[in-house]
């Protein structure tokens, strides 16, 4: 027998963070549809699993994405641009960008031309190197608000201040263009990223704006997005950017700022993909495909080789109009902030039928093409994306951005359809497939993740790709945030995880809850529910699909016990049933008093977990998995 290797998760307890929550600013605005969010800021880690991650995030690897960034001229390329917005320097010469930031061919940013950089004179990295700076310092902002930590914040805002200076006086911002090809810009969008970065930019302000209260970020992210508004779109130029994300920040560009006008800027880039671009509408005219490589067999898919990039093909979902995708395509983090910000704008109402359509590419993902990890993408085709059905090799890519995407595209969609299921993908993506990425040391990372490695494979303190460190730095704070969600009168709690959260229940007001766990240890969990004043609300507990013998739904992996011991449940030390309902929750509406306590008891036997006759590299083998982990050699 042999077992599939993802993460090791030592357990380490000790006490996390003070918070420093009364900074906290600005509720986003509500969607219309599904549920609503609450937001990590109400919520605090303590102790256990997550306080010891979260506190150990804070301390190390915070401080190690800032410094090596540093190190790497991320921050640097910005006061080289600001030179040229302010006039002190022409255009500034240095090496070559990678044309098409092939990241499967080593290492851009530890190579390129290291004369200039060493003379600080010149645009270090490539035209996405912008990005890993917003996301390690949108890892800081989310972090400080539940450290307080004022060396770290007068340091994030010193940075900050840098990357403004480098905005120009039309808010473009991108220290690689204004520094280096000033006539480039916009002019490759298929490959060059300005709008990813500029959606990272985005991201990073709305999360300093909500730490501190402060505008000066959010009103450059204005400046930028009002720039990409006033070219792109409706009777302007119709066009998309080659890697998405700008559609999911400009949706939270929205939801802090209340303009319209990014709500619609995001649905615009959604509904271009599959059309041709240039100055007017038009169909998408189909083009020869690609050359794709021959299916590899597993024994080489350790070694990528990136073909030419078609700039029209699957890779970047732009093959066909999103509303006629059904199958799962292309580059695997592309896909999970298209998919997420699709599910965004069906619950904000923008785009409703982008509701139906997500669903299904999530049928496709999660019924075929899922590692049990949670892991997406083989790399099959040579674009980091996602490979055939059924064709999950173990020793593969699932690169840690991808996995951090999908895990922030479960949880939209357990926001816009309130079911569990989509909250048990997104706890399997958690522990497995996301937090493998990083070290328990909390200073070393993995790009790809794979199940099963015959050399062995080891994180390394930097990467020169620097995407997945600092999407790493930038998820894990984030954690808190997907605890609970609320609807109406309901309060829906999805994760278990030890700590205190403050949630705002309409009529019922301020709830106070309290978590009691040693999870994923331990299945057994004590919570106890304050409400300001007795009052009646459902409080809806997530039973994992682990618990009841389908821990993922469909049938790509299978429980080989499918009825395990029962879930047990005490409300105020008296039994109570535990059916969940169809959506996966198990429902208790009463009228809740101070001081009211649950104690759930989540059965964690050790499981077997078979994969589908198709999947092939999995016959007769089996993987073991206790509660929501996989378990694995290092
Ligand atoms: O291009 C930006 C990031 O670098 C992508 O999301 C990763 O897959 C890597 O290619
Ligand atoms: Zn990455």
């Amino acid at each position: 027998m042999r077992i599939h290797s993802t993460t090791v998760l030592a357990c380490i307890f000790m006490l996390a963070c003070t918070s420093c929550k009364a900074t906290a600013q600005t509720s986003p605005l509500a969607p219309q549809k599904g549920l609503r969010e609450v937001d990590g800021r109400n919520v605090t880690l303590t102790g256990g699993f997550w306080g010891t991650r979260v506190d150990r995030h804070h301390r190390i690897t915070i401080p190690h994405v800032l410094d090596k960034l540093e190190e790497r001229h991320h921050f640097s390329n910005f006061d080289l641009a600001a030179k040229v917005v302010g006039g002190d320097l022409g255009m500034l010469d240095g090496g070559n960008a990678d044309e098409a930031h092939n990241p499967l061919e080593g290492d851009p940013g530890a190579t390129e031309h290291s004369d200039n950089r060493k003379k600080g004179n010149a645009i270090v990295g490539n035209h996405a190197y912008d990005s890993d700076a917003y996301k390690g310092l949108e890892g800081a902002c989310h972090s400080l608000c539940n450290h307080e930590d004022p060396a770290l914040l007068e340091r994030v805002d010193a940075i900050i201040d840098r990357i403004i200076a480098a905005q120009q006086e039309d808010g473009y911002l991108n220290s690689y263009y204004t520094a280096k090809e000033p006539e480039n810009k916009w002019s490759n969008l298929r490959l060059n990223h300005e709008m990813y970065n500029a959606g990272h930019f985005m991201e990073l302000a709305v999360a300093h704006h909500q730490l501190t209260g402060s505008t000066k970020a959010l009103d450059a992210a204005r400046r930028l997005a009002d720039h990409i508004d006033a070219n792109f779109g409706p009777g302007k130029r119709y066009d998309v950017g080659g890697h998405q994300e700008i559609e999911l920040a400009l949706i939270k560009l929205y939801r802090v700022t209340g303009e319209e006008r990014y709500l619609k800027l995001s649905r615009f880039f959604l509904e271009e993909r599959g059309h041709a671009h240039g100055s007017e509408r038009r169909a998408f005219t189909d083009v020869p495909p690609r050359t794709v490589p021959e299916k590899r067999p597993d024994e080489t898919m350790r070694k990528f080789r990136l073909r030419k990039w078609s700039t029209r093909n699957g890779r970047m979902q732009d093959h066909k109009p999103l509303l006629e995708q059904k199958e799962a395509v292309g580059h695997a983090v592309r896909a999970g902030y298209t998919y997420s910000a699709m599910a965004d704008l069906a619950r904000f109402n923008e785009a409703p039928d982008y509701a139906d359509a997500v669903r299904i590419l999530w049928e496709d993902v999660v019924f075929r093409k899922m590692y049990l990890t949670g892991g997406l993408g083989t790399a099959q085709y040579g674009d980091e994306g996602f490979g055939d059905p059924y064709l999950l090799p173990n020793d593969t890519y699932c690169e840690s951005c991808a996995n951090i995407a999908h895990v922030f595209w479960q949880h939209r969609m357990n926001l816009m359809d309130a079911e569990a299921k989509y909250a048990d993908i997104l706890e399997l993506t958690l522990y497995n497939g996301a937090l493998s990425g990083v070290a328990l040391s909390g200073d070393a990372f993995f790009y790809r993740n794979p199940l099963e490695s015959a050399e062995g494979e080891e994180r390394v303190p930097w990467i020169g790709l620097a995407c997945c460190p600092t999407n790493l730095a930038r998820f894990i704070p984030q954690v808190g945030g997907y605890l609970y969600a609320t609807k109406d009168n309901a309060l829906y709690v999805n994760l278990y995880a030890a700590g205190q959260a403050s949630v705002d229940l309409g009529d019922s007001g301020s709830i106070k809850l309290e978590q009691e766990t040693d999870f994923p240890w331990d299945g057994g969990i004590q919570i106890k529910v304050t409400p300001g004043k007795a009052s009646v609300f459902d409080l809806k507990l997530r039973i994992p699909g682990w618990a009841v013998g389908r821990t993922v739904p469909g049938t790509l992996y299978r429980d080989e016990l499918n009825q395990p011991a029962a879930v047990g449940l005490r409300l105020n030390g008296k039994p109570v049933d535990t059916t969940p309902g169809p959506d996966g929750y198990l429902s208790l509406k009463r009228k809740w008093q101070p001081g009211d306590r649950i104690e759930l008891d989540l059965p964690m036997p050790v499981r077997r977990i078979h994969a589908h006759p198709k999947l092939e590299e999995n016959r007769g083998r089996v993987a073991l998995m206790r509660g929501p982990v996989v378990y694995a050699f290092e």
